[in-house]
């Protein structure tokens, strides 16, 4: 039975790769401004060049609800390696909505689920956080892990109330997929300069409760403008110590990428945040 040998050799392929090569996975957050159709078709081949750097991406400010921009970015990545989960559109307005969308690297992890948290009840968000529930293979502990990736991006004049109540939302996320090692919320908190300063960031639990872990600094800049210096993109952790995560920094794409700053602000007014699960 060749057919069958050469089955059995693709299968010692795939598990040699899986022992082997699979390191940590990469994990992102970036806000592109105005994301859709005009964006994409300006700087769709730079912007993939951008998310190919990560195993899973958060990216927020979509604005294409008919997924054309979408289907081609994700044509543009490979679309048979890489698929995505968009949130519907989110915010008050009929006008304006966005949506949060997880791309990511079929081959690197699973997408077991997916959350939107809602608060009609109470109306604190503009743009309802959106979650989903990953299952990657930890390289740490030689075992599959659950966590869940939460994306946020808050109304800049409304950040502190919306930090305030961002751990209702995941500890609500957590509740949902109970095999999760924790919650990592990541996005555009519009945590810095004048939408939160410090001594308003000093009252919220989500950077002062020990049961926190905040992966970007105060004194980052995740911004693409050479006059603005801004940590308004954050990554925080609550879980376990099943959450091995490390090499938390600004993505600096316009470097990677030899792009200068007239097309990186053309993509984007910021940079990506990211960091590794081990
Ligand atoms: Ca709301
Ligand atoms: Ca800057």
């Amino acid at each position: 039975m060749p057919s069958q040998k050469v089955r059995l050799c693709f299968l010692a392929v795939c598990i040699f790769s899986v022992t082997h090569q699979v390191a940590s996975i990469s994990v992102g957050a970036f806000n592109i401004q105005t994301y859709g159709d005009a964006k994409q078709a300006a700087q769709g081949p730079n912007i993939a060049q951008v998310l190919t750097h990560y195993d899973i991406v958060l990216i927020q400010e979509v604005r294409d609800q008919d997924h054309s921009a979408l289907i081609n970015l994700k044509n543009l990545l490979g679309s048979t390696a890489w698929d995505y989960v968009s949130s519907n559109p989110v915010g008050r307005t009929t006008r304006y909505k966005e949506q949060y969308v997880f791309f990511y690297k079929k081959v690197s992890l699973n997408v077991l689920g997916n959350f939107q948290y809602n608060d009609s009840k109470s109306d604190v968000f503009e743009r309802e956080p959106f979650a989903v529930d990953i299952e990657y293979p930890s390289t740490s502990l030689g075992h599959a892990v659950n966590v869940v990736l939460m994306g946020i991006h808050t109304k800049p004049d409304m950040a502190l109330e919306e930090l305030q109540a961002l751990p209702t939302a995941m500890t609500a996320a957590k509740a949902l997929f109970p095999n999760a090692a924790g919650v990592i919320a990541m996005g555009d908190f519009n945590a810095d300069c004048s939408y939160l300063n410090n001594q308003e960031k000093a009252t919220l639990p989500l950077f002062v409760d020990p049961k926190y872990r905040s992966l970007i600094a105060d004194t980052v800049d995740t911004t693409t403008s050479t006059t603005t210096d801004c940590a308004y993109d954050r990554i925080v952790i609550e879980g376990n110590a099943d959450i091995m995560a490390d090499s938390a920094k600004v993505y600096r794409f316009d470097t990677a990428l030899g792009l200068n700053n007239t097309i990186t602000r053309a993509i984007s007014d910021h940079y990506p945040v990211e960091f590794r699960l081990n």
